[in-house]
């Protein structure tokens, strides 16, 4: 093959996402009502037309790859392809040990494919890139290696790879999660940090992972091991995600990291609004994704309230009767019951709310019951006797619990 294989990074344990990933890795968590975080990064690849996509998986990956196999299988009669890799133990009898380390158990695959370029993105975050434009620049440099970077507040930079970079855009400094990360020259306040994105020469990437291999003591981690010690030598380039431009956007440089519950949340109500900064409607960049075989959503009045929903996103086979939802992302088959209001929550599907309920800056995982007249949100300090609830207040319910009855 000729050309460029993507492998995406999809084995994130999401530790800090708890209950979420309680029991599925990162990247298959719900996300905007119909979509899962993996899908964000299958787009940045399928919209640009490139269709040769390994998926390493490794945490907790059913749901993952039950969401693969419905919503992202290819037919099968074309060289194009977007196959999950299970952890395969194949170089050595552990589990993969750094992200670097989850490419080369699995080299043999780039052996065979035998492509000009490999990317390897992560498949954590919410945005878009248009990776085409990225490849064009990684040629027109001829760099071995190219990192994509954003502009990030200095206060937050220490838990991103840290970069410096000369006029030409090549990297000339990289420092992985730095306790005291540099400044921009003449910007103070902000840093250049690693979207945690790379294209590979393919040719260097081998050589550098079979370096690293049998380096017993490297942690095997691109941002720990390899691009620390590519860059004095080697031709690795910056390329910079403002510079990304997707027709019909409004936000060139939304990239957020949905890792904690407080940021998964705030990620939801920045898809809401007359004009958010994140938006599912650009039909140059349509997000594809499993939709399931359901009735579209359904409002009515009952006898005593009438339906209320405003600056929501409600997903299809939802049943709204009689019920206020504010400001909410609702997923797949949510069922409210009359006179209950929800309000700036995350409801990931298949969730059944009673009669008389108040749901307020809550999320409530897949499966959920909740007994009519429950309260939540209303009260942190009784809610933190009984549920988890974030530092900034945001009350989590665990996929299938009753609460209430
Ligand atoms: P981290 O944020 O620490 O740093 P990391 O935990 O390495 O990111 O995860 C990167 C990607 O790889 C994620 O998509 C994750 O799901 C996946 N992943 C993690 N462990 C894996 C494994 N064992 N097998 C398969 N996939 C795995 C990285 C870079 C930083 C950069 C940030 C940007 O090291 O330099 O700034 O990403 O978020
Ligand atoms: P999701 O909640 O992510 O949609 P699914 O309902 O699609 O997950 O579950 C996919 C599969 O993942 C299930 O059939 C089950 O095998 C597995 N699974 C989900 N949650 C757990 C868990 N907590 N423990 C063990 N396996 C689980």
């Amino acid at each position: 093959m000729s050309g460029v294989l993507a492998m995406i990074l999809a084995g994130g344990e999401g530790s800090r996402l708890r209950p979420l990933t309680e029991g599925r890795s990162k990247p298959a968590v719900p996300f905007g009502g119909s979509y899962r975080l993996i899908d964000f990064a299958l787009n940045n690849f399928v919209n640009a037309d490139f269709l040769q996509i390994y998926v390493l998986t490794q945490f907790k990956s059913q749901s993952l790859y039950k969401h693969m196999k419905k919503g992202w299988s290819l037919s099968g009669i074309t060289d194009r392809f977007i196959d999950p890799i299970p952890a395969q133990m194949r170089r050595n009898k552990r589990w993969y040990s750094g992200t670097a380390d989850a490419i080369y158990q699995n080299i043999a695959f780039i052996e065979i494919a035998a492509p000009d370029q490999v990317c390897i993105f992560g498949s954590d975050h919410i945005y878009k890139m248009d990776v085409k434009q990225m490849l064009d620049y990684h040629k027109a440099q001829k760099a071995e290696l190219t990192v994509s970077a954003i502009k990030m507040p200095l206060s937050e930079a220490s838990s991103f790879g840290v970069i410096e970079v000369d006029k030409e855009g090549r990297m000339i400094g990289f420092e992985e999660k730095p306790a005291n990360p540099k400044s921009i020259p003449n910007d103070p306040d902000h840093a250049l940090v690693s979207m945690g994105n790379y294209i590979f020469e393919t040719e260097t990437l081998l050589h550098e992972l079979e370096e690293d291999g049998n380096d017993d003591n490297s942690s095997h981690d691109f941002g720990k091991d390899i691009i620390p010690k590519l860059y004095p030598k080697g031709r690795v380039f910056v390329y910079d995600f403002s510079t990304n431009v997707i027709e019909g956007e409004t936000d060139q440089v939304y990239w957020r990291d949905v890792g904690t519950i407080d940021a998964y949340w705030q990620a939801h109500m920045d898809l809401l609004s007359e004009a958010p900064p994140f938006s599912l409607y650009n039909r140059n960049w349509p997000l594809h994704s499993y939709y399931p075989p359901l009735p579209p959503a359904t409002f009515l009045d009952c006898d005593c309230c009438k339906v209320d929903v405003n600056n929501s996103l409600i997903s299809n086979g939802s049943y709204i009767r009689g019920a206020k939802v504010h400001n909410s992302v609702l997923g797949f088959s949510c069922n409210i019951g009359h006179c209950s209001t929800v309000s700036e929550s995350v409801i990931l599907g298949d969730v059944k709310i009673g009669e008389n309920c108040s749901i307020r800056r809550a999320i409530l995982d897949k499966d959920v019951q909740i007994a009519s007249g429950t309260v939540i949100g209303e009260n942190l300090e009784e809610d933190r006797k009984k549920y988890h609830v974030s530092d900034e207040g945001i009350v989590v319910i665990p996929k299938g619990a009753k609460i209430g009855f």
